[in-house]
């Protein structure tokens, strides 16, 4: 069976700021991608998201764009940019790029000119709406960064509708100038050289504010249809949407290959599963893996021919894999492998994360001024307001802020962890002496390895691409185990996911004398036997004939 290239790649996701600096500020920057190209081609990845390094005030660290077509100073130039697509391209590497079109920068030149009059050409490309009679805010919808979604404009004597920070004011899809705009804008990155985008908040572009219907709006798969048809159609691009909205059946509609919108979407279920359903990660619920495990099993199956799954633990929004999932402490390397494993063992593309493939971990900075991620200290201030306690917020901020996901990639036990000759931008885990890619590559047992293998294992192996997905030992609370099989060949994808030793059961129609080790961490294995032995983080892919 033929497939779309994109069906047997594994993305690595680079947050530019802070994989590597090349010229000193303590800044990461496009150049200093380009020198660390050989490593991600050593591990084997075939396509790079590049978190956004278009022009930008930063607010939201480049989630805020100011001019689609030129690319920040602080991560370098278009020259720079053309440079790293070509110098990729050598290595079989392909680019994604952020697309951020639910909302721009407002130092974006359309809003800086709709801002300042009610006959701005560009008036229409955001949202406004004057305050009610009473005076009061058009309606009560909150931004995510804390506070109401609606800021006034003194200048027009109204409001502006911004889902994030104030800085980030909501494009008007409902204006035909816009998705014209962005669609001509794409094209230039298609025709530049890019391999697809990562589509950031894509589900919100349908929204009909006056009816607070902010995700999976009404007009969301026409745009996307329409964005297809003017961009993606005849082109073999990647395209994946960023969609905390979805459900299967809407995963359906986005990545089913007949509608012609998206290659794929990230859903957010399995995350969400540890946010308080109320104050969502804020209050941080412990993860239970029963309920994971049929969470993946749902999607699994329910995409299965209809849709295309995408496979993450985390980017640069979440916390660290190991430390979420796993044991961040003595079990650290054993348990970052057997989550990788059972992860990539699944039907999908597999997405890493910059770091997840050498073990890095949350950092728990001491006093939220250490802390530089928007969303973390706009929610700390606004939750101290509310009366919550300090100490129960960093301990929260410890467990989910996206700075842990941010701090600096670690290179190397010397100064910043070889990511820079100056001061970082955000300081660097005080754990990089130990976790560091020069630490992994000596050890051939290092995370780094496993991932290697786990990589190269999905370009070869046709089951781990088409094999139909059967969840085992579904109510064990430790283990998440499961089948692939093709008409050909039944893999088995087996992990302790716990610190125990245990034996599991299998059962004997599973038993095969043919039973064929084809990636494993902890305990070496070779045969099957009807009573597994599984030590503390115990994983392992095995091919069952
Ligand atoms: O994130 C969307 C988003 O909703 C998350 O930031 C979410 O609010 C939170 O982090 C998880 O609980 C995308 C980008 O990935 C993020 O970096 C941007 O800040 C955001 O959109 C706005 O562009
Ligand atoms: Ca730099």
């Amino acid at each position: 069976m033929t497939h779309p290239w994109w069906k047997t790649s594994v993305v690595y996701q680079i947050y530019p700021r802070s994989f590597m600096d090349s010229n000193g500020d303590g800044m990461g920057d496009l150049n200093g991608i380009i020198s660390k190209l050989d490593y991600l081609a050593l591990l084997g990845i075939d396509v790079i998201w590049l978190s956004p390094v278009f022009k930008s005030p930063m607010d939201d660290n480049g989630y805020d764009i100011s001019d689609y077509d030129d690319i920040a100073p602080e991560f370098g130039t278009l020259a720079d940019m053309d440079r790293l697509i070509a110098e990729a391209r050598l290595r079989d590497i392909k680019i994604i790029m952020d697309l951020v079109v639910n909302h721009s920068s407002d130092e974006h030149p359309w809003f800086e000119s709709a801002r300042q009059s009610k006959d701005s050409p560009y008036r229409d490309y955001y949202i406004w709406r004057e305050a009610q009679p009473d005076g009061s805010l058009p309606n009560d919808i909150r931004s995510y960064f804390g506070g109401p979604a609606w800021t006034f404009n003194p200048a027009t004597n109204d409001y502006y509708f911004h889902q994030f920070s104030t800085k980030q004011p909501d494009l008007n899809w409902d204006n035909p100038a816009v998705p014209d705009a962005v669609h001509a804008m794409m094209n230039r990155w298609l025709d530049r050289g890019i391999a697809g985008f990562r589509m950031d908040v894509i589900d919100l572009i349908g929204k009909d504010v006056d009816n607070k219907v902010l995700a999976n709006g009404p007009t969301l798969h026409s745009h996307l249809q329409a964005m297809h048809q003017a961009t993606l159609k005849g082109r073999d691009a990647l395209t994946v949407g960023e969609t905390w909205s979805v459900t299967p059946e809407t995963a359906q509609l986005y990545s089913a290959p007949e509608r012609e919108e998206l290659s794929m979407v990230f859903q957010f279920e399995h995350i969400e599963l540890t946010f308080d359903p109320v104050h969502g990660k804020w209050r941080p619920r412990e993860f239970d893996l029963v309920a994971l495990k049929h969470v993946f099993a749902k999607w699994q199956t329910e995409l299965d021919g209809q849709g295309w799954n995408s496979l993450f633990w985390n980017n640069h929004d979440l916390p660290r894999a190991v430390s979420k999932y796993g044991d961040d402490g003595e079990y650290r390397e054993a348990s970052a492998k057997a989550l990788a494993t059972v992860l990539h063992g699944m039907q999908g593309t597999p997405y890493v994360y910059q770091g997840e493939e050498i073990g890095m971990t949350n950092v728990a900075f001491k006093v939220i001024e250490d802390y530089q991620d928007i969303e973390t200290r706009n929610l700390f201030a606004e939750r101290l307001e509310q009366g919550d306690a300090p100490d129960a917020l960093m301990a929260a901020i410890h467990k989910n802020s996206r700075d842990n996901a941010r701090t600096p990639m670690q290179w190397d036990a010397s100064d910043n962890a070889g990511f820079s000759s100056a001061k970082p931008w955000l300081k660097v885990n005080p754990n990089y002496p130990e976790i560091n890619v020069e630490a992994s590559l000596e050890d051939q047992n290092s995370i780094f390895h496993h991932y290697q293998r786990l990589i190269q294992l999905r370009k070869t192996n046709p089951t781990l691409i088409d094999g139909q997905f059967k969840l085992l030992l579904a109510d064990h609370p430790q283990v998440f185990a499961y089948l692939r099989k093709t008409d050909s060949e039944t893999l088995l994808v087996v992990g302790n996911l716990s610190t125990e030793h245990l034996t599991v059961p299998l059962s004997d129609n599973l038993l095969s004398d043919s039973a064929q080790v084809l990636v494993c961490s902890g305990t070496s294995r070779t045969g099957l036997s009807q009573r597994v032995e599984l030590a503390p983080y115990d994983a392992f892919i095995m091919s069952l004939g």
